[in-house]
Formats: C-alpha cells, structure tokens, sequence
C-alpha cells in the first residue's frame, strides 16, 4: 500500500501545503490506491525534512521518496503509469518548465500572502497552530512566522512590495488562463499530471479560505475557477 505523508486537511483544501495538494491529485488521477497520513508528526520522518513523501512497504522493506516531483516519477516509472501518454515530447517538455514556474516562483507569492501579510496572519496562526498546547502556542508561531519571513527575504520574494507581489502572481494567473483557454485541462481533454500541480497550486488561492488581495485576483479568471471546481467534483467529492 502507497501511503502519502502530509500535514492534513486545513483551510478548507485536502492540504493547505501545494505540494501535498500535488502529489495527492496526482495519485488520484492516476487510481492508485493509496492511503493518507496527516500530521505534523510526518516531519520527523521526512527523508528531506519536507512534507510530502511517500512510503511503500513491502515485506520487511519500505520505500521512502520525497518531494512531489520525484513522487510523480517514481510512480510513473513503477507503476507504468500512462497519465501522460497524450502528451507529446515537447508537451512534456512545457509541463515541466510550467511546473517548475508553479513550484519555484508561485509558491512564494503564496508564502508571502499567507505568512507575511498581518491581514492573513490570524487566519494562519489558527490554522496552523490551533491545535498545539496554549503554552507552546505563546512561542511557536511567532518563531516559525519569523524563519518563513527570513526565507522569503532571503530568497528576494519579500524584498517586492505586496502590489509588485499581486502583479507578478497575476502574470504566472493569466499565462495559466491563456494556457488552459477553453479546454478541461491543460492538454487537452484528459487530465495528465501536469493538471494535479496546476490545481494543487491554483486551488490554495481560489479554494482556500485564506482571504487576501491575491486570492480575489486568482478567482477573477473564470476558467481557473472552473478549473478548480471540475477537479474538485471529479477527484475530490
Ligand atoms: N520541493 C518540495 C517542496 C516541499 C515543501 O516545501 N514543503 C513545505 C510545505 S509547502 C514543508 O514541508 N515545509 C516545512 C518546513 O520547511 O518546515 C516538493 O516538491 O515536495
């Protein structure tokens, strides 16, 4: 049995963490069966320190891989998956580079709206550290609120005001429509993975209940709202 290490259903989406997000979309369009464990306890076991990973234990053995992208491969070259068999060489090619935007760049416009602005802090702090003892709950958020902001520093995210932030999301949100235009998914009318990192990330500003700026510009584009909503009633309802 595959199982899919995550944090757990929060904000209203199966993982307020894209990558999770991705990882489980991927599993589902290709029907694998495979089983979650939510929690923050999956950190301590995390090959990379980062959630998601997956395990799959067979006999005495278990198999641990990390990172969602090497998730959606490991799984496709084990299980001869044919997710992506419609998709030409340079589609694949193009989902890659897309994918890559998503994770490298997107990610951290999403960080900053969810970490660094004080309107979508008390959602997050609740969010998150709802559930941990009050008297850890006086130091922990502050201090992981205080490394996610050095991060997005020292990355350069952060170092944009929020407006250049908003527009620079907003390029990655219209470059996605004009992708997508009127078709069901990416590449056609068949989901492939490159649909799972899609939603996995346009889901955590159009489905998640986190309001700010950003989120109200990601939902103005209709057809990724429509997006997000076929996913949701063909994997996730
Ligand atoms: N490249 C990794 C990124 C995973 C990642 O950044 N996960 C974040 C959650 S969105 C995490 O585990 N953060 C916990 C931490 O750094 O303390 C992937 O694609 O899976």
């Amino acid at each position: 049995m595959i199982k899919l290490h995550g944090f757990g259903p929060n904000l209203g989406v199966m993982d307020a963490s894209p990558f999770v997000v991705k990882a489980d979309a991927f599993l589902k369009m290709s029907g694998l069966d495979y089983k979650n464990v939510s929690g923050i306890r999956n950190m301590k076991k995390a090959p990379k320190g980062k959630l998601p990973y997956i395990s799959i234990e067979e006999g005495n053995e278990t198999t641990l891989v990390a990172d969602s992208q090497a998730i959606i491969d490991y799984l496709t070259t084990r299980y001869q998956l044919t997710l992506d068999d419609h998709l030409s060489k340079e589609d694949k090619a193009h989902a890659y580079l897309m994918t890559k935007s998503l994770d490298e760049n997107l990610y951290w416009c999403l960080l900053y709206c969810r970490w660094n602005l004080q309107e979508t802090w008390p959602t997050v702090n609740k969010a998150f550290f709802n559930k941990m003892p009050f008297w850890l709950r006086a130091v922990v958020p502050t201090l992981y609120r205080r490394t996610v902001i050095k991060n997005l520093y020292a990355q350069g995210t952060s170092r944009h005001s929020y407006d250049e932030i908003i527009a620079i999301a907003d390029k990655t949100f219209n470059a996605l429509a004009d992708i997508l235009a009127d078709k069901a998914y990416f590449f056609g009318e068949k989901p492939s993975s490159f649909d799972a990192t899609a939603y996995a990330f346009l889901c955590q500003f159009i489905t998640a209940k986190c309001p700010n700026k950003l989120n109200d510009r990601a939902k103005g584009y209709d057809n990724l709202v429509r997006f997000c909503q076929r996913i949701e009633q063909q994997f996730y309802s």
